[in-house]
């Protein structure tokens, strides 16, 4: 694998999860696949889960990391072509990810949008051009529009968890007091889409995702209907997609909460975290039987191994 941006890049997720869960059993099987090769762990945004555990994952496989918080300890970059540089910015997007290219075998990119203009977050403007300029393979770790390190954890762990052949799943909208980008719930839908799941969407109206993503999905406005007989509950908020970033308030009775789970299959309740206690997901939900999210934040470390695996063994 060259490029692991999303789901279209993986030419067989049953596979990809399956290998993730061997190497789950035994982590240090292949450290002679990244002896001497180096990743690079580029953040534009802050980040605990997708750090750690990508890093953790590559030194299981042997390789050198390096982690860059370009947003914090790096020069300004300039992302736009064209531009006398006159301004803040101090390097430019092309010298910066070429010479990147230079010091690394893999490059790691975390990317968030703008939420303010659509086209550039939808066309992954920024991920794009690092992926063109810096001439090695690149795993996105959150781009503008994707999350798919994410998503593929939240499979392995519906996969390890499900207690039937074709459980249901639920993606269902939280309440949040800012604009969050649409990347995570995009990418979850899309991998679901491609799993043997049966997939429901439930959202207030006006915050529908862009149906790129969410092609063979149920879409409803009714949340407790779509939570009739779930056998796992995904929550997380977004912002609108029409118009693009915006907060949409008064739904704060969308967030999950035990009386809710009555209806369900006895649900497991998963979200990507970082999650606002009470106002996202309710504390006894998080704190209760139902939550699996420290396991979906556990299994990052092997989704991240996978797909590192496949992308050392096609160097
Ligand atoms: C980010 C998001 O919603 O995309 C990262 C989640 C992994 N969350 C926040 O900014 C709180
Ligand atoms: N879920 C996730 O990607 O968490 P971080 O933003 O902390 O990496």
């Amino acid at each position: 694998m060259k490029l692991f941006s999303s789901v279209n890049d993986v030419a067989n997720i049953n596979y990809l999860v399956k290998e993730a869960l061997e190497l789950k059993k035994n982590p240090f099987a292949f450290q002679h696949l990244g002896k001497n090769k180096t990743i690079g762990l580029v953040f534009m945004n802050p980040s605990l889960r997708t750090r750690m555990s990508t890093q953790k994952a590559a030194t299981n496989l042997g390789m050198n990391v390096m982690v860059l918080n370009i947003d914090k300890e790096g020069w300004a970059l300039e992302l736009r072509d064209g531009v006398k540089m006159d301004g803040t910015s101090v390097e430019h997007i092309r010298e910066a990810a070429a010479v990147m290219g230079q010091y690394v075998d893999i490059l790691g990119l975390r990317s968030f949008p703008s939420l303010k203009d659509r086209e550039a977050d939808y066309g992954e403007e920024i991920f794009n051009k690092f992926v063109e300029l810096c001439g090695v393979p690149v795993i996105s770790l959150e781009s503008a529009t994707r999350h798919p390190l994410q998503s593929l954890a939240d499979l392995i762990t519906i996969e390890e968890l499900k207690t039937k052949p074709r459980p249901k799943v639920v993606l269902s909208w939280a309440p949040h007091v800012k604009a969050l980008p649409q990347a995570v719930p995009n990418s979850f839908s899309e991998w679901m889409c491609k799993a043997d799941v049966d997939f429901t969407i439930a959202h207030p109206a006006g915050l529908e995702l862009s149906e790129e993503f969410t092609q063979g999905a149920n879409i409803t406005h009714n949340q407790q209907s779509a939570l009739a007989d779930a056998d796992f509950i995904y929550v997380k908020n977004w912002s609108a997609f029409e118009p693009y970033g915006k907060v949409i308030p008064s739904h704060e009775d969308w967030m999950l909460t035990n009386d809710k789970l009555r209806i369900t299959n006895n649900a497991k309740v998963m979200h990507c975290l970082p999650v606002r206690r009470d106002l996202e997901l309710s504390a006894e939900i998080l704190d209760g039987p139902n939550s699996i999210v420290i396991k979906e934040a556990s299994n990052r470390e092997w989704a991240a191994q996978a797909v590192l695996k496949q992308m050392l063994e096609s160097l």
